[in-house]
């Protein structure tokens, strides 16, 4: 196996703004959508919010002494959408995108690159009371957004992220209602994806020519459970609305038909207008690509997610394989196979594995996530060794944090931090980590 990245290969990790700030209430930050839905009770687990989270609104300084201790080169971080503009369009809160501006400094100072998403699903919540995702508007709102944060920040950012993983933002938050907003309507699910791809489109025009834009999707590995015709077709129509309805309207400026098929009873599309298609496959500069575990599906049952809207009849099976607290089946194969498929399906985009990463309890000797770690990034070795334009890793995440809808209860820090005190804690897996950049490889 190859244990060499190369010198240009980037490494990083990730977390994203409502995970790990906290600081909800301070220097004029508006309310976003999941200040609402962890405030709505049964929502989140343990009835947790993001109200104080890691503290890294205030600790942000110690926080990138620890990534300049670990030899990190890139720091992929989310801006909060309510800090810049809390009403989610028009007036613009200087004193949230000084703090940003701040974080970059500080970043730069200690040779990190900053790498900036735009969109991590902390949408401001005038604007779900708009209407959401669902409504086009929301797609025109992003684009002003995206103006605003890059005249801020341009002079110091080299690379921009969109969106991360739209399918979340659109199918858990509108379709299972497992994420902010929390609606269950199947219909506006389809709807809010478009808007969230028109609207990553319209964000790309808004910065303009000169700068250098990616999207973050969460990809899988989609396999069949056996070869039988429904379990074939199970396959198909998830691998469809997981990855191809995002990578084919992005890369090919089309949905895919069968999925639109699939999809004719839940929605008509006449939501989409002509030209949307175009403005969504604006050229991109690179490709993110959040991978934690493959799926393993089976046709013919009653349905076990109804995140997959127009799939009424796929059923999650087991792979037999070890999982992690969260109950993902842990299998870098899986990763392996998606960056082949990406490379062969789309020879000349540069790739980036923008998360990946593992949930388990251990405090500090993380033995689970250091080897998750190893046998990750070994794919990646081989990856690269295979001719995939793979440019870096970020580990999600550098710290524990507010994780969803499971709230404090799943870690994925190389970090941990104890939430009483706010003391952070080195992993081994952080460690692990450390030593493999300084190698430059395992
Ligand atoms: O914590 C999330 C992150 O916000 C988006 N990608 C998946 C992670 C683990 O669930």
């Amino acid at each position: 196996m190859s244990k060499s990245f190369g010198p240009d290969f980037l490494w990083g990790a990730a977390t994203s703004s409502y995970q790990i700030e906290g600081a909800i209430h301070e220097d004029g930050r508006g309310p976003s959508i999941w200040d609402a839905f962890a405030a709505t009770r049964g929502k989140v687990a343990n009835g947790d919010t993001g109200a104080v989270a890691a503290d890294h609104y205030h600790r942000y300084r110690e926080d990138v002494a620890l990534m300049a201790g670990l030899g990190l080169q890139a720091y992929r971080f989310s801006i909060a959408w309510p800090r810049v503009q809390p009403c989610g369009s028009g007036r613009i809160e200087q004193r949230g995108l000084d703090f940003y501006r701040r974080l970059i400094d500080t970043l730069l100072e200690a040779g990190i690159q900053p790498w900036p998403t735009l969109y991590h699903w902390d949408l401001p919540e005038p604007l779900e009371d708009a209407g959401g995702w669902p409504a086009r508007d929301t797609a025109q709102r992003l684009a002003e957004y995206a103006a605003v944060v890059h005249d801020a920040v341009s002079d110091r950012v080299e690379r921009w992220t969109t969106l991360n993983e739209p399918w979340c933002s659109a199918f858990l938050g509108y379709a299972t209602g497992r994420h902010a907003p929390g609606r269950a309507e199947p219909a506006q699910a389809v709807r809010a994806a478009h808007h969230l791809l028109l609207g990553h489109g319209l964000a790309v025009q808004a910065m303009g020519e000169d700068a250098r834009v990616g999207i973050t999707l969460n990809l899988t590995d989609v396999s069949p459970l056996t070869g039988s015709p429904d379990d074939l077709d199970a396959a198909r129509r998830i691998d469809g609305m997981q990855n191809r309805f995002f990578l084919d309207p992005l890369l090919h400026g089309a949905y895919p038909e069968d999925v639109v098929d699939d999809l004719r009873e839940v929605t008509t599309f006449e939501h989409v207008r002509e030209g949307d298609l175009k403005t969504i496959a604006a050229p991109l500069d690179f490709l993110g690509v959040n991978y934690y575990s493959p799926m393993l599906v089976a046709g013919g049952g009653p349905h076990t997610e109804t995140a997959y809207v127009g799939s009424p009849s796929v059923r999650y099976a087991d792979g037999g394989r070890p999982r992690t607290s969260i109950g993902w089946e842990v299998d870098e194969g899986g990763l392996l196979a998606l960056l082949l498929r990406l490379h062969s399906e789309y020879p000349a985009l540069p790739l980036y594995v923008t998360e990946n990463g593992a949930a388990f309890d251990d405090e500090v000797h993380d033995s689970g996530r250091v080897s998750y770690l190893e046998n990750h990034l070994g794919v990646c070795a081989r990856a690269v060794e295979q001719g995939v334009p793979l440019k870096g890793y970020f580990v999600w995440s550098l710290l524990d944090n507010f994780e969803w809808a499971y709230g404090y209860a799943q870690r994925f820090g190389i970090v941990h931090i104890d939430y009483a005190t706010q003391r952070r804690t080195l992993r081994d897996s952080a460690r692990r980590y450390a030593d493999i950049i300084a190698r430059g490889g395992l």
